[in-house]
């Protein structure tokens, strides 16, 4: 049996998944809200093809518990926030998951950490936490580091098609973490050392975010000498060898938008290019705010209140809302005193903020300038309605006249 520790997210899908491929698993979560929502038969977040897939594991017999079961493979799949200060990954989670393992499981048991955590955590705070209750790691307790790559938008058919990593001290036990996850994995599974695999995880989400603070700084160098960025990258593109990713209003998301400030908090000496490249896409929210206050000075707007934003969450099609470019630029505009700017999001059923709507006509009513922060289907399938609106589009999917970043 695999108990999975940790329901969000990773962990949610990889328990329903492995489930559904005739494991038998239990999945564990402290918060008894989800734990009784998953009873209950619904999910805890949206995600294309997730429901389906717990149906599918309700049917195989998942059980979901707050309790830390007795087994012999432990998955953690809980958050790694950063502390904004230092930069650094913030292991709290992940050691109170592992001391509650401990307490439960068998000597023998291998514990898979699939949490992302910064090059070194494992060595410097997880296995501390093991020797120091008395177990030998290698011969009591086996460790695994096997960071996930899947996508929000696309996660089902990610963990199904992505090539994984498995970082592990001993082969033998890398090997057989691997055949679990071969289970339901079709693509390759690397078996490599546990430093190797934490540094991988923060190394691709870094990669990613290096290339959208490049076209994001090509958007600005582009605005300044009038030239169309997506006309420059598309061509750009055609050259074999390169491959831009597109400029937005922001990087959100609690991965690209916080995995590559572990490396400039853990070498900040080094990490220069990365440094810099946060704080590009950190900076655009403001940027885009600026652009609205141009925009609405150029056509005559001075009532916030008749400008709208659409999209909370921190992308397309999600219905997560961390460290989303809206909300930071909501934040900027509260210090700037222009509050007022209208706000919608058809994946945000809560009130998250002020001037927020729940209904696309409504919201779209009361405004003469149209901001889209978020390309969700929903507008993409219906942008003939902002014909009468002006329209700033930062995601680049409005056919019309518009502004653009
Ligand atoms: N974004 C742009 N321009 C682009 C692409 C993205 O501005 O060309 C923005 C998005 O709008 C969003 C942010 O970047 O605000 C991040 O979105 P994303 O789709 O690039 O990535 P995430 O955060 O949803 O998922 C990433 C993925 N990492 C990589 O592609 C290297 C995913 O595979 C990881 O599993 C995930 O991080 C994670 O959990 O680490």
């Amino acid at each position: 049996m695999v108990n999975v520790i940790g329901l969000g997210y990773i962990g949610l899908p990889t328990a329903l998944m492995l489930a559904s491929h005739g494991i038998e698993v239990v999945g564990t979560d402290y918060n008894n809200d989800i734990v009784a929502l998953l009873r209950s038969g619904k999910t805890s977040f949206k995600e294309k093809g997730l429901d389906e897939l717990y149906k599918k594991a309700v049917e195989a017999n998942i059980k979901f518990t707050n309790e830390y079961q007795i087994t012999d493979i432990y998955i953690i799949a809980v958050p790694t926030p950063y502390d904004k200060f230092t930069k650094k990954v913030d292991p709290c989670y992940v050691i109170t998951a592992i001391k509650s393992v401990l307490d439960v499981c068998p000597k023998g048991a291998t514990i898979v950490i699939e949490s992302t955590v910064s090059p070194g955590t494992i060595d410097k705070y997880v296995r501390p936490t093991i020797t120091e209750v008395g177990f030998e790691i290698g011969k009591d307790i086996h460790l695994v580091h096997a960071p996930e790559r899947i996508i929000p938008g696309n996660m089902i058919y990610e963990l199904i098609h992505n090539n994984r990593t498995v970082g592990a001290d001993d082969i033998v036990v890398g090997e057989q973490i691997k055949n679990l996850y071969s289970s339901f994995c079709q693509g390759e599974i690397v078996v490599t050392d546990i430093r190797t695999a934490e540094m991988t995880k923060v190394v691709e989400n870094t990669y990613r975010a290096v290339n959208i603070a490049f076209a994001n700084e090509l958007a600005k160098i582009c605005r300044y000498d009038g030239l169309d960025v997506y006309e420059i990258i598309k061509i750009c593109n055609m050259h074999p060898r390169v491959n831009i990713l597109q400029p937005g209003p922001g990087v959100g998301g609690h991965c690209i938008s916080v995995d590559p400030w572990f490396l400039v908090g853990d070498y900040p000496h080094l990490a220069k290019v990365i440094d810099e490249s946060m704080k590009t896409n950190d900076g655009m929210p403001d940027f885009v705010l600026n652009r609205i206050y141009e925009i609405m000075q150029e056509n005559n707007l001075t009532d916030f209140s008749r400008v709208g934003l659409y999209g909370l969450t921190y992308k397309e099609n999600v219905d997560d809302m961390r460290e989303s470019p809206t909300l930071q630029l909501l934040e900027s505009q509260k210090r700037h005193l222009s509050k007022g700017l209208k706000v919608y999001d058809p994946f945000v059923v809560q009130d998250v903020v002020e001037n927020q709507y729940h209904n696309l006509d409504e919201f779209l009513d009361g405004i003469d300038l149209v901001v889209i922060m978020v390309a969700h289907d929903e507008i993409k399938n219906r942008l003939d309605i902002l014909k009468e609106k002006i329209v700033f589009d930062t995601r680049h999917i409005y056919k019309g006249d518009c502004y653009s970043l």
